[in-house]
């Protein structure tokens, strides 16, 4: 075996507080197999976040912001060709292909620990490995769990002590036989002796893979977001989705907030949408002017990890401690609580820089700045861009930021026992069709609604943007397992409920996206949604009136609070209409993802979509 070798702290053997032998020899399987030139391991300090952050500085990878407009702030600009999911580059490789579904991408096992075993040896050579641990969600939460990522980028190492709770008490959990879920990254680019590293190193190839049987994580070639912090999209949803299908738990595309009415009741709310499509915003929305005595405080903007309790209640936990936010559109006008939270301690990605070493993105304020380096190194002026299309930040540009510094953060964020959820709401982003609001009349017609949502695609993905396409639970490119089963874990889910409690959370539909014949957004959406969410908080209380249709229930233009906004029964129209024909079409485009996810579909669903056909003929 080549030894890697050491200096410092950074050494094979295991520093005295790391006790777990399996752990230990894991590591050391991996540094055999990768090569790296040193392995360190990350006690999670803020003398290591600095010195790695000060090393990625000299390394041309991260930029320091100007302290006096953005303190402990850093940029970072990816390589042109790493700036999003690769949806098409990422295996659920479980023993069967029936396992992972026809929604994922299937390889067998062995083909594929093949495929790694090639593309890992030695692909840390030259660099350092560092070994991460994190815990998804509170220290020692019973709904917590722990993984431990062996990454060969500083930027990964940076990013998931933002994210998680990284470092060494995360061992003390541990202690000397405890669980944890193994995450392997490589950016896929070993150094030659002596060779200059790039700013950001990455592979054309890539592979973002899982086993969810043995509960291991490969990511391989890409250094970015959800492709590389592996604690995210990989484990927090693919590995964990098929955990909770195990163990009787969901692990969902979620955000979580709580909101109090003006008579001071509180609530709990988990609600799906897809990539890009509004999480951070509604998770730290501020009621408008007319809503006053409405409150929203924030416990995640991603992602939820949700246990049943003994009194028949869903528990749930943000499994993150930060937000990897999309920054184009962010404004104090769409996003105060956002904005504030970005103030200090903030690495950003992909956003461009100003000429006093502030960033700025599209929609940041109304009138741009006269000058700005962009997302790819090159000088920017509004005219040029007016010239060129060419935009100053990547449409996918992030922040990652520290969820204790959000203003709106609620107290029971860390809560281990996690807050009791009284409503999902499930949304996509459709220009046309789908209403506003829509409450499920039970728990099948809203798994039915959640199954069946549709969503215009976004830049969080690499691919088309633009185009509909079904997005089941907001959990398409992130449920581990066959789409079908987890339809059906969802429906057993209530059933187990149902049988220790009478009440049930309430199922909502929301569409924000509606457009008019002008192809301008209806909806002002942002703090404005306060006015759907209060109707749907009236709703779970037995007080919001509403209307019957095929697809559910929706409210009459009286059954809004209006206050302090001139939105007009017209305009209220065009955004909660239920359009016949319309519909036979989307009744269409759930047939055919029926026919694909036949295999296993629950006969329940298939049932409520005879009863929805069967209602709009009539
Ligand atoms: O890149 S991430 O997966 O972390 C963000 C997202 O697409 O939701
Ligand atoms: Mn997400």
């Amino acid at each position: 075996m080549n030894h890697p070798t050491f200096e410092g702290q950074s050494t094979i053997e295991a520093p005295a507080w790391v006790k777990h032998r399996k752990l230990i020899d894991w590591v050391r399987r991996v540094a055999a197999l990768t090569k790296p030139d040193k392995i360190v391991w990350c006690d999670g300090s803020q003398e290591e976040y600095d010195r790695l952050c000060a090393q990625m500085v000299e390394a041309g990878t991260l930029r320091k912001l100007n302290p006096a407009k953005r303190p402990n702030s850093y940029l970072a600009w990816s390589d042109p060709s790493d700036v999003a999911r690769v949806e098409d580059r990422t295996f659920i490789c479980s023993q069967r292909a029936e396992d992972a579904g026809p929604t994922n991408n299937w390889i067998a096992p062995v083909e594929m620990r093949a495929t790694l075993d090639g593309l890992f040896d030695g692909a840390m050579r030259g660099r350092t490995m560092y070994v991460v641990p994190f815990s998804m969600g509170p220290l020692g939460s019973p709904i917590a769990h722990i993984g431990v990522e062996l990454s060969d980028s500083p930027y990964v190492v940076t990013n998931m002590r933002i994210m998680t709770r990284m470092g060494r008490k995360v061992y003390d959990v541990l202690g000397e036989d405890g669980e944890f879920v193994p995450c392997v990254h490589s950016v896929g680019a070993p150094l030659a002796a002596g060779a200059k590293d790039v700013p950001w190193p990455c592979n054309k190839t890539k592979y973002i893979v899982h086993f969810p049987e043995s509960r291991e994580i490969w990511s391989f070639g890409s250094g970015y977001g959800g492709n590389a912090l592996l604690g995210k999209k990989c484990f927090a949803l693919r590995i964990a989705s098929t955990m909770g299908r195990d163990e009787g738990w969901l692990a969902e595309h979620m955000l979580i907030l709580g909101v109090t009415s003006p008579q001071g009741r509180k609530h709990h709310v988990a609600a799906a949408f897809p990539s890009a499509c509004g999480k951070t915003n509604f998770a730290m929305l501020i009621p408008p002017q007319g809503l006053n005595g409405w409150k929203i405080s924030t416990i995640g903007d991603d992602i939820a990890w949700i246990k049943p309790g003994k009194d028949g209640r869903l528990y749930a936990i943000n499994p993150e401690a930060g937000y990897f936010g999309v920054a184009p559109g962010t404004s104090e006008k769409t996003n105060f609580n956002a904005m504030a939270t970005l103030k200090e301690n903030v690495i950003f990605t992909n956003v461009a820089l100003t000429d006093d070493g502030d960033v700025w993105w599209e929609g940041m304020t109304d009138e741009p700045p006269a000058h700005l380096i962009d997302w790819q190194g090159q000088d920017w002026t509004p005219a040029s861009a007016k010239q060129s299309g060419r935009k100053a930040a990547h449409p996918n540009a992030r922040f990652t930021a520290p969820a204790s510094q959000c203003p709106s953060i609620d107290a029971d964020w860390e809560n281990p026992a996690g807050v009791a959820i009284d409503a999902f709401i499930f949304g996509g982003r459709r220009s046309t069709t789908v209403p506003l609001v829509t409450e499920a009349r039970n728990w099948v017609e809203g798994v039915y609604m959640a199954a069946t949502m549709g969503s215009e695609t976004t830049a969080a993905a690499a691919g088309q943007q633009g185009v509909v396409r079904r997005d089941p639970f907001a959990m398409l490119p992130f449920c581990g397992y066959n789409m079908s089963d987890y339809f059906g874990h969802w429906l057993k889910t209530g059933e187990r409920l149902e049988k220790l409690s009478a009440k049930l959370p309430k199922i909502f539909c929301v569409n924000w996206f509606r457009k008019g014949g002008d192809g301008k957004f209806v909806w002002p959406g942002f703090g404005e949604n306060m006015r759907v969410l209060s109707w749907m908080v009236g709703r779970v209380e037995g007080t919001a009136q509403g209307e019957d249709h095929a697809f559910g229930v929706s409210p009459h233009y009286e059954d809004i609070d209006w206050t302090g906004l001139n939105f007009s029964r017209a305009q209220f129209e065009q955004v909660i209409s239920v359009d016949d024909a319309a519909w036979r079409e989307e009744l269409a485009l759930h047939t055919a993802l029926f026919d694909t996810l036949q295999q296993g579909l629950p006969a329940a669903l298939t049932q409520a979509k005879r009863t929805l056909e069967g209602k709009l003929a009539a």
